[in-house]
């Protein structure tokens, strides 16, 4: 408890988050209900005991799966208000959160509505907590270049509605024969149009994909990363240029990145200088949101105070804030 306390007052931002992510069962079926959509699990128990993972895509079978009971505007902003009260409790001072849109337009939800209940869920936690926030439209990798483009298009119109929110661009889901160069050119665009970009690289995908993210798509974050270690060049660069990266323990625990915390490479990542983070990624699905996050990486590593606090240095350090507290998009 006195570990929680701690991690719990120190000031740290949550750089990796999946807003799809942060839905409970309890709000899966109590969504389900109101919108009249049918789900697969008899209970909240049934679905809770399919959450036993083997890999990423046995994860996202049941994540895709979980959020196709969002349907309105309430039900994006009661996702995300639960989601920032929560990140309140545990210290985090600022969010940076990343959607998947096509999750949603695939099923013929407007991206209008996912934005808006997103939009006034932020707005009200920084106006009643203090809670900065802002959002990462993230591409879904497994599928086309083509209909990435096609969801940028769609979002542009709404790009100055939601300045102070929307300030970048991520790519998530299947990694694996899914790389970085398949999506160049619509980073390429995305990078002119002055967006920030990450992307997940490293996760259950080759050190190359590391590398490949950050030469053909130029991001400036690494979501995950860990398996950078297998290449000690790319392990020196990314100490070089401070690359953060947004490692999620719990998250490569339960989707067996690690088969146990104790064997967790955040503690040497750190100690070799690297600028690591710790995140949730899918709270709902991985047992723990952020404060649980530090402290079962605590507990497993020996991780010491002082490190704790460059942990959460580093996210502040990591993330699109700049000095006066702002997000800025240049
Ligand atoms: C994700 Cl853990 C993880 N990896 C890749 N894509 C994702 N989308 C949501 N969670
Ligand atoms: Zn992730």
């Amino acid at each position: 408890q006195a570990l929680r306390d701690f991690v719990t007052g120190l000031p740290k931002a949550e750089l990796h988050l999946h807003i799809e992510g942060t839905l409970e069962p309890e709000m899966i079926f109590e969504l389900a209900q109101r919108n009249g959509v049918k789900l697969a699990y008899a209970s909240e128990q049934a679905l809770r005991d399919a959450y036993a993972f083997t890999d990423l895509q046995s994860f996202l079978d049941l994540y895709y799966a979980g959020a196709s009971v969002l349907i309105t505007e309430r039900d994006f902003h009661d996702m995300a208000l639960a989601y920032l009260r929560r990140a309140h409790a545990d210290g985090a001072r600022h969010v940076e959160i990343m959607f998947d849109p096509q999750t949603h337009t695939a099923r013929g939800i407007d991206i209008e509505t996912v934005f808006a209940g997103l939009a006034s869920a932020m707005r009200m936690a920084r106006d009643q907590w203090g809670l900065s926030s802002c959002l990462i439209l993230s591409f879904l990798r497994h599928l086309s270049e083509a209909d990435a483009f096609e969801t940028l298009a769609q979002a542009l119109p709404l790009r100055e509605q939601y300045a102070d929110l929307w300030i970048a661009i991520g790519l998530d889901s299947a990694e694996r024969g899914n790389p970085p160069e398949k999506f160049t050119r619509v980073y390429a665009k995305c990078r002119e149009l002055g967006f920030r970009l990450v992307a997940h690289a490293g996760e259950e995908g080759p050190p190359e994909y590391v590398r490949d993210a950050l030469d053909l798509l130029h991001v400036q974050r690494i979501d995950h990363g860990v398996r950078s270690e297998e290449d000690p060049e790319l392990m020196q660069r990314l100490i070089r240029q401070r690359t953060p990266l947004t490692v999620c323990p719990l998250s490569n625990l339960k989707l067996r990145v690690v088969d146990q915390m104790a064997q967790h490479n955040l503690a040497r990542l750190l100690r070799q200088g690297l600028c690591v983070t710790v995140n949730s990624d899918d709270p709902a699905y991985f047992g723990g949101y952020l404060a649980d996050n530090y402290t079962e990486a605590a507990k497993a590593l020996s991780l010491q105070p002082q490190e704790l606090g460059m942990l959460a240095r580093n996210s502040i350090e990591a993330s699109f804030l700049t000095a006066n507290g702002k997000m800025s998009l240049m």
